[in-house]
C-alpha cells in the first residue's frame, strides 16, 4: 500500500474505531516514529536545513479555547505566516478551556482531514496524547504551542518564554509591591493546564527563598479561563482571606477578571495584582491604579513561530531534534532545545510608563 493510502486508511480507522484499535492496526511504522531525541522526532531521517520550504500544505491550529482574545491574536499570527509561506491555514477548537474531550475530537478531525501539520495548545497534557500520536503515525507534523503535552506526543513545543523565568518573575513582581510581607494567592486557569501548572511550580520554588519568609501562599484558585468564574473566584479569595495582600494570575482571562473585581471594590490599589495579561485588556486597570505591573510575550509572534516551525518540520528542514536550527522569517534564527522545546524569547513587563507603546 502506498504511504498516502495507508495514511487515508489509518485516518479513517481512527475516525470510526476506538483509537487504541486504530493505533494497533496502523502501528507498523513504529521504528520510524519512535525515535525520540528531541520532541517525538517522529519523522524518519535527518533534517536537511537547505530543503526548500514546501508550499500548498494545510496547517491546522487547535487552541485551548477559540473565543479567548489571547488565542485569537496568537492564531492570527499563525495564519499570516502560513499564508505568507504559500500554504492553507485552518482553525478548529472548543469554546471552553475545560473541554478536553472536545480537543481530542478536534485532533481526530484534523487527522481525518489529512492536514500536513497541526499546532495545538493542550488543555490537558495526558488526554491528547493518543490522538496526537495517531496523527504523527499518519505522517502529520505536530507542534504544541503555549501549553505542552509530554515530549513523546509532539515533534516540538513552542514555548512563550522559559517557564522558570515566568514563574519566578511573577513572584518577584508581586513581592516587591507588597514589601515582601503578607498572604498571597494564585488565580489560575484550568486545573489540568500544563503551562499554568509548570509556572505555578516555579512560583512555589521561588517562594522557598528566605527573602520571602514573610510571604505566605494561602491558596491556588481556578477560574478555568472563564471571565465570570474568574471574577467569582477573586471575590471568594477576598472573602476567605480578608488579609490577602496580593494575587498572581498567570492567565489573560484571570488577570482581567481579577482586575475588574478589584477595581470596583474597596481593595482597589490595596490588594496588589500581577500576572500575565494583554496590554489592551489591562491598560485601563494600570491607568486607574488597580495594577502596577504585569507581563506577557507577543501572542502573535508565538503563533507565527508555531506556524513557521510546523512548516519547517513538514519541509524536512528540521525534525524536532535538539540542536537543529532554522530561520523563522523575520523572527530570526531559532535552535531547538532539550526535549524539542523552542523558546520564543523573553517576556515584556508592562507598567504605566510603557503600556501605551503596545497594541495587542
Ligand atoms: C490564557 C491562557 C493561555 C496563557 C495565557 C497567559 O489566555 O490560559 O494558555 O498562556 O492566558
Amino acid at each position: 500500500m502506498r504511504k498516502a493510502s495507508i495514511r487515508r486508511t489509518c485516518a479513517a480507522l481512527a475516525a470510526v474505531t476506538s483509537l487504541a484499535l486504530a493505533a494497533t492496526a496502523c502501528g507498523g511504522t513504529t521504528k520510524e516514529d519512535v525515535k525520540n531525541e528531541g520532541g517525538a522526532a517522529a519523522s524518519a531521517g535527518k533534517a536537511d536545513p537547505n530543503a526548500e520550504t514546501k508550499k500548498g500544505l494545510t496547517v491546522g491550529f487547535l487552541p485551548k479555547q477559540v473565543n479567548n482574545p489571547y488565542f485569537t491574536t496568537a492564531d492570527k499570527g499563525g495564519q499570516k505566516a502560513v499564508e505568507e509561506l504559500g500554504s492553507t491555514y485552518k482553525e478548529v477548537g472548543p469554546s471552553s478551556a475545560t473541554d478536553t474531550a472536545g480537543q481530542v475530537s478536534y485532533v481526530n478531525t484534523l487527522t481525518q482531514q489529512q492536514v500536513d501539520a497541526m499546532a495545538v495548545s493542550a488543555q490537558d497534557p495526558g488526554a491528547l496524547c493518543t490522538a496526537l500520536k495517531q496523527a504523527m503515525k499518519n505522517g502529520i507534523k505536530v507542534v504544541t504551542y503555549d501549553s505542552d503535552t509530554t515530549a513523546d506526543c509532539r515533534n516540538a513545543f513552542i514555548s512563550q518564554a522559559s517557564g522558570e523565568d515566568l514563574g519566578r518573575t511573577e513572584v518577584q513582581l508581586l513581592a516587591e509591591q507588597i514589601d515582601y510581607k503578607g498572604e498571597i494567592a494564585i488565580l489560575s486557569a484550568a486545573q489540568t493546564a500544563t503551562n499554568q501548572n509548570a509556572w505555578i511550580e516555579f512560583m512555589k520554588d521561588e517562594l522557598k527563598d528566605p527573602k520571602y519568609k514573610d510571604v505566605k501562599l494561602v491558596k491556588v484558585a481556578y477560574g478555568n479561563d472563564d471571565a465570570q468564574q474568574s471574577f467569582q473566584q477573586t471575590q471568594g479569595l477576598l472573602q476567605e482571606y480578608p488579609n490577602l495582600k496580593g494575587i498572581i494570575s498567570p492567565t489573560t482571562v484571570g488577570i482581567k477578571a481579577a482586575a475588574q473585581y478589584l477595581s470596583g471594590s474597596k481593595y482597589k490599589g490595596k490588594v496588589k495584582l500581577t500576572g500575565l495579561g494583554t496590554p489592551n485588556d489591562m491598560r485601563k486597570y494600570v491607568k486607574n491604579g488597580t495594577v502596577e505591573a504585569f507581563e506577557l510575550w507577543d501572542p502573535a509572534k508565538l503563533g507565527e513561530l508555531a506556524a513557521r516551525t510546523a512548516i519547517a518540520l513538514s519541509s524536512g528542514q528540521i525534525t524536532g531534534k535538539e540542536g537543529e536550527t532554522f530561520t523563522a522569517g523575520a523572527l530570526g534564527e531559532y535552535t531547538i532545545g532539550e526535549n524539542g522545546v523552542i523558546n520564543l524569547g523573553k517576556p515584556t513587563v508592562f507598567n504605566a510608563e510603557n503600556i501605551d507603546r503596545f497594541d495587542f
